[in-house]
């Protein structure tokens, strides 16, 4: 095993060297070494000044958050950072890679900090449902002021060194590869200098200006509340950085503790953590590894200009890749083309984009509507029409052209990969890349993986999604795959209420409120009732609505009528509609309170998540959760379907699921899987 900890001394400065691979994690070991290297140092006679800097690719990355929710081993990181703080001899943290969390804490409690132009600090604690435990929300805004501090702290958006030199986060940068020279050189030159050690719990000017204007935090709460609805941690830290404000550094501290302790034993917290471990876990597939071969992609083809096709090309031209798009007619091409501008214009006026970017993106676009355009393209991926005949004859056409060694994609959400495949002579060479609407913002990709794909297939596309900025998560062919698959249930759900006479309003409340951004009904309206009921043999509300030309909010409104300003209120017609198809179903009219809709929607989630486990479709639990959380947005604090099931107790969900069964029917009679997990006492998300 190497050493944590190296110490040495030169021209008179300690270097406090910490190497814990991959991310320098403050876990014990590496808390305990920290204090044991500025120890040694500040008793070494030959040592003016102490610097600690990271080996491997980054300075710590914050706090070990395996070790949350376990008892915490002395020194705990308030501890070491004292030890810093409260060194006789200045200490000086050399930054490279990303000082994050506990880990800029740190930085924050060395008396002077230099780093190199690539490295980034930052405090992300939110993202884990938490706040920085260590100081930050007490430091922090000392250095940056308080409007700075809220706004950094809330969003957890790290900021690069140059940044950080100009507002004070560090005091000095270093050459990209030259930081331990630099970093001792400046130790020295501050020790010659007799500069002050800088203690940042000294400061106070930046919080001065503050006392007595608690507008500024009212009407960031306000500006922000859409943002945090539901999160638990952005209220938590607006509360201490009031503290740092309006009390001591000391009483602040206690105030920081109580409410990071509160946040480290909420429910959102262990729901928010277990994603970023699930999050971490869906790249790796057990069946690839690091020597598993990967194939070039350097030309794209998209097949199918619509809306889906449109937003697919936009990640590959975001990423400087040629977009080949292809599709029937010059109108529909020219049609496509015309909404990709339109979105990136709209990013543009956002400031997201400038003007010479959106035109190098639309310059790598080629339209075609003949397939020969793809004969170079080393990917293509299928996005037209849902239908079993139409993929098979797009895939017997791009077999005859693509060549050899080309990734033959579709981005089917349903139907059969391997049937699909067998239209061409080299299903090997055939994978299901996923997307989801809209497909240039939803981050995940579902990796489909047939009968027959080869590996390196899958290892590309699973690959290439980080290049895109997107989740893959793995699946195997089955109706729907992961995320649709399990999260249809909650629309059907939807329709059979709605049809028994619960307001759809009402069921969008109740989904809302649990944390969605919009309820079932608002969805369907936003996606459009025609793409909806296209292959609905029944007879439906949401095809009746169509044959209204009520298409949902690009036409006419949908279940709800939408003002200029997308308000939308609920829809008389729809109202007349669903008690329409009702009565001629003969349904009987259930009243349901909240928490039965709450658990007629969510429970069949759950349960479907179990088969779609007990089938194999998903490699494990938590990839059920991150393809729902990247997909349709299930409420992060929430930890997705399975970790949520968890956190309501088994065996409530398989009873309330046995009792819908008897009361409803078959389709909610629960799966072996869920019954055997609740009867053995044991956490489905861990499976
Ligand atoms: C905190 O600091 C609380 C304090 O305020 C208060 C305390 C009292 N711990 O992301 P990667 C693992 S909260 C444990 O793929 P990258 C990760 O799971 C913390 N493990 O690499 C993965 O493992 P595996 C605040 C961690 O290069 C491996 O390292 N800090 C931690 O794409 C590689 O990770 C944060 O929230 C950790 N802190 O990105 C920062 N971090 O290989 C969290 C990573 O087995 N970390 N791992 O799957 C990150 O944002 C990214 O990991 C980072 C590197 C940007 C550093």
């Amino acid at each position: 095993m190497t050493e944590i900890m190296k110490y040495e001394v030169e021209n008179g400065i300690a270097i406090v060297t910490l190497d814990s691979p991959p991310v320098n994690a403050l876990g014990y070991d590496v808390r305990r070494n920290i204090v044991e290297g500025v120890e040694k140092a500040a008793s070494d006679a030959a040592a003016d000044a102490i610097v600690i800097i990271c080996a491997g690719r980054t300075f710590f990355a914050g706090a070990d958050i395996s070790e949350f929710g376990k008892p915490m081993r002395e020194p705990d990181l308030r501890a070491v950072l004292e030890v810093i703080e409260n060194a006789p001899k200045r200490v000086v943290a050399a930054i490279h890679g990303t000082a994050l969390g506990g880990g800029f804490e740190l930085a924050l409690c060395c008396h002077h900090r230099i780093a190199v132009p690539s490295a980034k600090v930052g405090l992300p604690e939110v993202n884990l449902g938490l706040l920085p435990g260590a100081g930050g929300t007490q430091r922090l805004p000392r250095i940056i002021g308080v409007p700075a501090a809220l706004a950094l702290i809330t969003s957890g958006r790290p900021i690069g060194a140059m940044e950080a030199l100009e507002n004070g986060a560090v005091d000095a940068l270093a050459s990209e590869d030259a930081l331990r020279a630099d970093a001792i050189a400046f130790a020295r030159k501050l020790t010659d200098e007799s500069t002050p050690m800088a203690r940042v719990r000294e400061l106070d000017g930046k919080l001065a200006e503050w006392r007595g204007k608690p507008e500024v935090f009212d009407e960031f709460r306000k500006k922000n509340a859409k943002r945090f609805r539901g999160f638990k941690a952005p209220e938590n830290i607006i509360k201490c950085i009031e503290a740092a404000v309006a009390l001591s550094f000391d009483e602040g501290m206690k105030r920081e503790r109580e409410l990071f302790v509160e946040l480290m034993q909420s429910t959102q917290s262990a729901a928010q953590r277990y994603v970023f471990f699930a999050e971490r876990q869906a790249a790796k597939v057990p069946d690839i590894s690091k020597e598993t071969p990967m194939r070039p992609v350097k030309k794209v083809g998209v097949i199918g200009a619509g809306t889906m096709g449109g937003g697919i090309a936009m990640n590959f031209l975001n990423i400087g890749l040629p977009v080949t798009l292809i599709d029937q007619t010059q109108e529909a091409l020219e049609r496509g083309i015309g909404v990709i501008r339109r979105n990136y214009e709209n990013a543009a006026k956002k400031g997201r984009m400038s003007a010479g970017q959106v035109e190098a993106c639309m310059g790598l676009i080629t339209l075609a509507t003949d397939y020969q355009a793809l004969s170079d393209a080393d990917l293509v991926i299928e996005a037209v029409f849902e239908s079993m005949p139409v993929k098979k004859d797009v895939f017997a056409k791009i077999d005859a052209i693509a060549k050899d060694g080309a990734i033959l994609a579709t981005n089917t959400s349903y139907l059969d990969i391997d049937e699909i495949a067998s239209a061409t002579k080299r299903p090997q060479d055939v994978i299901g890349i996923h997307f989801f609407s809209p497909a240039n913002i939803m981050p995940l990709m579902e990796v489909v993986r047939g009968e027959k794909t080869s590996l390196d297939i899958v290892n590309t596309a699973m690959q290439l999604a980080k290049k895109i900025r997107k989740t893959a998560v793995h699946a195997r062919v089955g109706y729907g795959f992961i995320a649709n698959r399990v999260m249809t249930v909650r629309g059907k759900q939807a329709n059979k209420l709605a049809l028994q006479g619960v307001s759809p309003a009402d069921i969008d409340r109740v989904m809302y409120d649990y944390g969605f951004a919009m309820g079932p009904f608002r969805m369907f309206d936003l996606i459009g009732l025609d793409v909806i009921g296209r292959d609905s043999k029944e007879k439906t509300a949401s095809g009746e609505l169509v044959r209204r030309d009520r298409l949902g909010q690009k036409k006419n409104g949908g279940y709800y009528d939408y003002d200029e300003n997308r308000n939308a209120t609920l829809s008389p017609v729809a109202l007349d509609v669903i008690r329409e198809v009702a009565a001629e179903k003969g349904i009987e009219q259930v009243p349901a309170d909240d928490d039965e809709i709450l658990a007629r929607l969510l429970y069949p989630v759950v349960n479907e998540g179990a088969k779609v486990l007990e089938e194999g479709i998903a490699l494990r639990a938590s990839d059920i959760d991150i393809a729902c959380i990247k997909g349709y947005n299930w409420p992060i604090y929430r930890g997705g379907p399975m970790f949520w099931a968890d956190t309501v107790g088994l065996d409530k969900i398989v009873s309330r699921l046995k009792e819908f069964e008897e009361r409803f029917g078959e389709e909610f009679k629960p799966a072996a899987l869920l019954v055997e997990m609740a009867f053995a006492g044991k956490r489905i998300s861990e499976m």
